[in-house]
This record gives structure tokens, C-alpha cells and sequence, in this order.
């Protein structure tokens, strides 16, 4: 069967809408679950070829913060790392060894010619049974830059089933800017498992969580804790080993059920080099908001006295809109220490201090699109809002998407999982169910404008595709195309904030870049 480019599109799409829907609006958390000590690693490997990793997938009771849940990792781990060079060709074999179904999914690979490969549950494929094994192949092509990898089947990446898939790229325009890397990655704790918390989510309130995580590391301030339940106090922190006069390379990725951080070091600033896997014009910043699913990568010069500093990751407070706080201990200054060679070992008692952070949504792709140069005529146009609404029939609260777009309009579809992939139905011809929404789109441009609806900032995000950032703001009853960020460049990425507030409007476009002709066997 003959399949061309516009099928990877429409999964895109039809993914977004996936992720627009509550499901994949809950993104999930963190990292090395042995160590204390985050090590630094080389800056890159390089040579063209197959790479093969392994992800073992089972159950485990791990204490990260003081007090012990049972998550689900891979390889015994937080965090496993996959590190591969641009054009490497990758498998990856999936052990399911737990008592639930799974799929992975590799955040901000394009899959351009393997889209059964992008790992969304029910939509590009099955699910992999508890005892089976499925080896993922795909072509890393011309990517570069910070990506991750996790469950894509119910909310399991909450609880553990994720990590860093970095690529790395031998023609880096700034290679010449750093001497080492260092990966951090942030995530909110639930003590909880995810399940409950997404029941927490769809039947009652935004989910706070216990605890913020650096490289798995977090503190539960154990007087929280409820009778009977073991805490141990003062879990210990990640600990950044750094080196005077160095320069580091920081590849932060937000593995989030939900929170945002705003990420920032005491006494040093930062130079943003790459968002989801783009680099970006060099822009310093002393901090920078981070929503769930994005990454970042920054420059930090250790050019500060020999001493110990906070590293921040300061959650954005979502969970108590009526302004009452959160009483479960949750500490929202999440912290770990970045501590120069030679310093004692101890807390830092630096503080902070603010004066330039990053405003994301003008952060411009090095060399990219300027206003004279983006195109302003599309060859499809797509508008949809979503936001948060009461199910009748389900009795829960569900993210409802309204799509208009041409001649289709789906008003207020709430997802089900299909009990086919809708890849295979769409390449099969067969009917899709209510809520399974295929948007057809012609080859060229497509210019989205994205609504929420919602009283809180929600992430859009799409699979297969990166998109440009070319405008924000709010418009009521008004679908228009318009231009209103002031940009040298546009921004270029794969998961952006949309604006809470009703007519937040985000408006994005992608280019379908060549027709490609691939056979199904
Ligand atoms: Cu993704």
C-alpha cells in the first residue's frame, strides 16, 4: 500500500489533538535513582551508524525524596539515557517486564519515515503486552539537540517510565562555546501513583504534587507525612560538580506531569543556545520559565567565587487558584547544588537574584525565518480551542477540543481510545471512531491558531513536527491570520505554552517540507 508525507501530517495532527485532550496534557517528572552525584559527560561521540539500546521495563519501590513509591523504570533506573550522533539510525528494544501494557514515544523525533514508529498508544500503534517485547527503528536524520523518550499509554510516564534521548551533533555552531555537558532533568513527584492523580485531575482539582525533582533528587519535608508512613528527612540533593573557569553546557528537560519551573543558578547567568532541539539566536538570561515536555539548553561559565549555589527550579503554582495554599508539604523551591571543586560540602546559603528572564515566545531560531521572509499565504489553515469541561456521560472533568478547520468542524470531541491504532484505520480506509479526528492537509504550509479556553496555561505540543511561533496573544471571537510578535527571528520548536486566561491565543505555523513516497508491507 502506497502512503505518502501527508499520513505522517495527519497523525501529527491527530495527535496534538490527542494531546490537547487531557491525556497528553498531563505530561510527567525524573532521573538517576542511585546517585546523589550527577557526573558530567564528554561533549560528543561521533561516526554514522546503528545504534542499539535496550529499555527493561519494571516495577520498583524507590525513595527519591524521602519517602519510597513504587514506579515503573527502565533498566532499574530514572532517567536511562540515550545518547546517539545526527543521522544515526536507532533501535531501541522495549522489554515489557510489568504487569501492564506499554508503548514509548521519542519527543520531538520527526520519524519522517517511520511514523508507526512515533510510539502513541492506539494511535500509531499497539499497545505492547506485559511479558512482550517490540524493537523500535527509526532514522534520527538531520535532527540535533535535547529530546526525551517516554510512555505514551495512559499517564505511566509519571511514574518513571522516561528519559533523556539527546542527539548529538558534530556540526554544533556553538561546540567551540563549552567544555562539558551536563544533563538536567526536572519533574514534579507524586507520592501517589499517576492513575490516581489523573482521577484527581479529571474528577476534581489540578493535582498538587509532593515534591519537585532534580535528576530524580527532591526533599519531603517528612512532618507531612501521614501516620505510618516511613519518611526519611533530608533527602539528600543533586549535586552539579563543577570546575572554575569551565564552561557547561546544560541540557534541561521538563518531564512534567504538569508543572512549569522557572529555572535559574545564584550568581550566574545563562546563555540559551537550543529549545527543543532548534538552536536559537545566543541570548542571555539570569532565568528562564520552562513548561512540561519542552527543553532548553544554556551556557553557564562557572566564573564565580569557589563556593556552593542554589540551582533553582522554582514550580510554578497551579494548584491553588483560589489563592489558598496547598497544605500537602509541598515545597514549589525545588533546589540542587552546584558546587564548585574545592568547595566544602555543604547547603549553599546563596540567594537569588533576577533581573532578566526569558521571554519565550520571541526567543528566535539562529538563522531562521525573519518577517520578510515567513511565508504569509497558507495552503491549509487549521483553528481549534480547547479547554476544560464537565462529562455527563463519564461523570469526569475532560479536556474538549473544538476543530475548525475548512469544511470539517468537530465541536467539543472528548477523546476515547480507539480500539484500533488510527494510523491502521486510516491506511486500511475503515471509519474512525467520533473522536479520532483527521484533519487532511495539502503539501506546503499550515497555519495554526490554537485557543485555550481554560482558567490555567496549558501546553500544546505535536509530534513529527516542529512549528514556528508567530504570534501570541488574546482575541475574542476572532479567527484571523495575523502576525503579532515582534521578532529578528521567529521561534522554532515542538511544544509551546499556550497563555492561560479565556482567548489565550497561540498561533503557530509548520511547513510540510517534501513529498515522500513509503510502502507498507
Ligand atoms: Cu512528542
Amino acid at each position: 500500500m502506497q502512503i505518502d508525507r501527508k499520513y505522517a501530517i495527519i497523525a501529527g495532527i491527530f495527535v496534538a489533538v490527542c494531546v490537547a485532550i487531557g491525556l497528553g496534557v498531563k505530561f510527567g517528572l525524573p532521573q538517576n535513582a542511585t546517585s546523589s552525584t550527577t557526573s558530567t559527560t564528554s561533549k560528543s561521540a561521533s561516526s554514522l551508524s546503528v545504534k542499539q539500546f535496550s529499555l527493561v521495563l519494571t516495577h520498583q519501590l524507590v525513595n527519591l525524596d524521602g519517602v519510597w513509591k513504587w514506579m515503573m523504570l527502565a533498566n532499574g533506573q530514572l532517567d536511562f539515557p540515550i545518547h546517539v550522533v545526527t543521522g544515526d539510525f536507532v533501535e531501541v528494544e522495549v522489554v515489557n517486564r510489568m504487569n501492564v501494557s506499554t508503548s514509548i514515544h521519542w519527543h520531538g523525533l520527526f520519524q519522517e519515515d517511520t511514523p508507526w514508529m512515533d510510539g502513541a498508544a492506539m494511535v500509531t500503534q499497539g499497545l505492547i503486552p506485559s511479558g512482550e517485547t517490540l524493537v523500535y527503528k527509526f532514522s534520527t536524520g538531520n535532527q540535533t539537540g535535547s529530546y526525551w523518550w517516554h510512555a505514551h499509554y495512559a499517564s505511566q510516564y509519571v511514574d518513571g517510565i522516561r528519559g533523556p534521548f539527546i542527539i548529538h551533533d558534530p556540526q554544533d555552531p556553538y561546540l567551540s562555546q563549552y567544555d562539558e555537558e551536563i544533563i538536567v532533568t526536572l519533574a514534579d513527584h507524586f507520592h501517589r501513583s499517576s492513575e490516581n492523580v489523573l482521577k484527581e485531575y479529571l474528577y476534581a482539582y489540578d493535582p498538587a504534587p509532593e515534591s519537585g525533582l532534580i535528576n530524580g533528587r527532591g526533599r519531603y519535608d517528612c512532618n507531612y507525612t501521614a501516620q505510618g508512613v516511613s519518611c526519611i528527612p533530608n533527602s539528600p540533593l543533586t549535586v552539579f560538580n563543577v570546575t572554575q573557569g569551565k564552561r557547561y553546557r546544560l541540557r534541561i528537560i521538563n518531564e512534567s506531569a504538569q508543572a512549569a519551573f522557572t529555572v535559574s543558578i545564584d550568581g550566574h547567568n545563562m546563555t540559551v543556545i537550543e529549545q527543543d532541539g532548534v538552536y536559537t539566536n545566543p541570548t542571555v538570561v539570569d532565568a528562564f520559565p520552562i513548561a512540561t515536555s519542552q527543553r532548553y539548553s544554556v551556557i553557564v561559565t562557572a566564573n564565580s567565587a569557589i563556593d556552593n549555589y542554589w540551582f533553582r527550579a522554582t514550580m510554578m503554582d497551579m494548584y491553588s487558584p483560589t489563592g489558598t495554599d496547598v497544605q500537602n508539604g509541598v515545597d514549589f523551591n525545588v533546589k540542587a547544588v552546584w558546587r564548585y571543586n574545592g568547595a566544602k560540602d555543604q547547603d549553599p546559603t546563596s540567594i537569588q537574584n533576577i533581573r532578566t528572564s526569558l521571554n519565550v515566545y520571541t526567543l528566535g531560531e539562529l538563522n531562521g525565518l525573519t518577517a520578510s521572509t515567513i511565508p504569509t499565504n497558507y495552503n491549509n489553515s487549521i483553528y481549534f480551542s480547547f479547554t476544560i469541561a464537565y462529562d455527563p456521560i463519564t461523570n469526569a472533568s475532560v479536556s474538549t477540543v473544538t476543530l475548525i478547520s475548512g469544511t470539517s468542524n468537530f465541536y467539543g470531541s472528548s477523546y476515547q481510545m480507539p480500539p484500533r491504532p488510527t494510523l491502521q484505520d486510516m491506511l486500511l480506509g475503515n471509519p474512525l471512531p467520533d473522536s479520532s479526528n483527521v484533519i487532511p492537509v495539502t503539501n506546503g504550509w499550515v497555519f495554526m491558531q490554537i485557543r485555550n479556553t481554560d482558567n490555567v496555561e496549558h501546553v500544546f505540543h505535536l509530534h513529527g513536527h516542529t512549528f514556528y511561533v508567530i504570534g501570541v496573544g488574546k482575541v475574542l471571537h476572532k479567527l484571523t491570520h495575523r502576525s503579532v510578535t515582534k521578532v529578528a527571528t521567529f521561534p522554532r520548536r515542538d511544544a509551546i505554552q499556550v497563555p492561560l486566561c479565556t482567548g489565550g491565543v497561540q498561533e503557530g505555523m509548520m511547513r510540510q517540507d517534501a513529498y515522500l513516497d513509503l510502502s507498507i508491507f
